[in-house]
């Protein structure tokens, strides 16, 4: 049995929505993590190496980050397909997006909003401003990241975007506005949210 190490209203509620998609069986453990306010504090049990979730285990396998894990999960489980495989179309862009959530789009927006100054050639994200215009070109002619198919790609970078939105943190536009309202209309989302409300 799959276990996720998840803290509500956190980035492991992600992995709460895929697993939902995929519809496979699972259990949560609940962990307590350092939070922004400065509450909370590192469970010992969790084997993410700095204490954050989500991590999960699956039999002998250990996974941590969040886009490490969902690609280990669209990979593996094929009750639904969340994500093109090697040698299929589109398996570079879906590895490309699931890279971009942790390494570009969560920096530069956090970066923003924490007033750290970009400095090209040295930070390995981008502005903020030119992440929003990325995102929004790119959904303003697609429903979603890998085009008309929702993706594992969405959840991460959709997941993110709606929350980040929420926390006024990112622009609302009408094309992440529409692209927002589209994936969080799925069924799995609303589970997701439920589970959280436990
Ligand atoms: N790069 C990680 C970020 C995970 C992360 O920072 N999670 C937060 C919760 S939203 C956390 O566990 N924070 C606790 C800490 O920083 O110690 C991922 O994408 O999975």
């Amino acid at each position: 049995m799959i276990t996720l190490f998840h803290a509500p209203m956190s980035r492991s509620g992600s992995i709460v929505w895929l697993l939902e998609e995929l519809g496979v069986p699972y259990q949560t453990k609940i962990v307590d993590i350092r939070r922004a306010d400065g509450s909370g504090a590192r469970a010992m049990e969790n084997p993410h190496p700095h204490g954050k979730v989500p991590a999960l285990i699956d039999g002998e396998d250990t996974v941590f980050e969040g886009s490490a894990i969902a690609l280990y999960l669209s990979d593996k489980y094929r009750t639904k397909t969340m994500g093109p495989l090697t040698g299929q179309p589109q398996r570079g862009e879906y590895l490309s997006w699931l890279a971009y959530r942790p390494g570009v789009m969560e920096p530069a927006i956090l970066a923003r909003r924490f007033e750290i100054k970009h400095v090209y050639g040295a930070m390995g994200w981008a502005p903020a401003d030119e992440v929003e215009e990325v995102l929004n070109n790119h959904l303003a002619s697609r429903n979603y990241f890998l085009g008309d198919t929702f993706s594992a790609a969405d959840i991460m970078l959709g997941g993110s975007i709606n929350f980040l939105m929420m926390a006024k943190m990112v622009k609302e536009t009408p094309v992440m506005l529409a692209y927002v309202a589209r994936i969080t209309a799925r069924p799995a989302f609303h589970k997701m949210m439920e589970h959280d409300k436990r």
